[in-house]
């Protein structure tokens, strides 16, 4: 059963060891040494509510925008009381999973465009991508390390057609199966029960990686992702 569907009982106990994406996880750990640091700190985002930046906001989508960016943090900085780390990033989930699945053409007028995680709180919608993002800038933010966390790139098997899709990954200890942070199927499950999801490439703040057969590649720094460089770009603005 999904470890959604009993939120008493504490995932880390029942977490399997299994096939899945292990890989990924390994290359991983003998990664971390060579680590560059983060470009951003996230500390104060999401969880800090600022008036001026709320204002803003509200300049920009409505009155509405302040009071979500507000409730929205509340609710992260309560999940961030929840002592069980993968109780606590389960929740994370499930909250940011009340977003409005809304595409970027209809919701922001682009092909394809990386909301911040103040926009994703201000209009509580978005696509694949604004998901992870918030969930991952929500959980570096509570002060997990980024080698437990992959924005990941996939292909999902949908109704008999891939599509491209976004997921954030946990990985509960070096060498674990993920679990993944989706906002199409918004139970918390292991990899290893998303057979419909075939990770292409990920990326945290420290590197990227081409996932493939027997193992991952690391690609080098995620600053070489334009998208990611210009969300980080938007934030920053964001928090001047
Ligand atoms: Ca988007």
């Amino acid at each position: 059963m999904p470890a959604a569907t009993n939120p008493s009982i504490s995932l880390s106990r029942r977490l399997p060891r299994a096939r899945g994406w292990v890989a990924c996880a390994l290359v991983a750990v003998t990664a971390v040494g060579a680590a560059q640091a983060t470009a951003f700190t996230y500390q104060g985002y999401l969880l800090v509510v600022r008036a001026e930046l709320q204002q803003r906001m509200d300049a920009r989508f409505g009155s509405k925008a302040g009071p979500r960016m507000a409730e929205l943090a509340e609710s992260l900085n309560a999940a961030g009381l929840i002592a069980d780390e993968a109780l606590r990033v389960e929740r994370i989930n499930q909250i940011a999973n009340r977003a409005r699945y809304v595409t970027d053409p209809v919701l922001w007028k682009s092909e394809d465009y990386w909301a911040t995680p103040v926009e994703f709180a201000a209009v509580a919608a978005g696509d694949c991508e604004d998901y992870a993002l918030a969930k991952y800038f929500a959980l570096r933010e509570l002060g997990m390390p980024a080698e437990k966390l992959r924005i990941t790139y996939v292909r999902l098997l949908r109704e008999g057609r891939l599509e491209n899709h976004m997921v954030l990954a946990y990985y509960p200890e070096p060498g674990a199966e993920p679990w993944v942070m989706d906002n199409l199927e918004k139970r918390f499950m292991p990899a290893a029960e998303r057979p419909d999801l075939t990770p292409v490439y990920s990326f945290n703040d420290d590197r990227v990686w081409k996932v493939q057969g027997g193992g991952d590649r690391e690609l080098g720094s995620p600053q070489q992702l334009r998208k990611w460089r210009e969300l980080l770009d938007r934030v920053r603005a964001e928090v001047k």
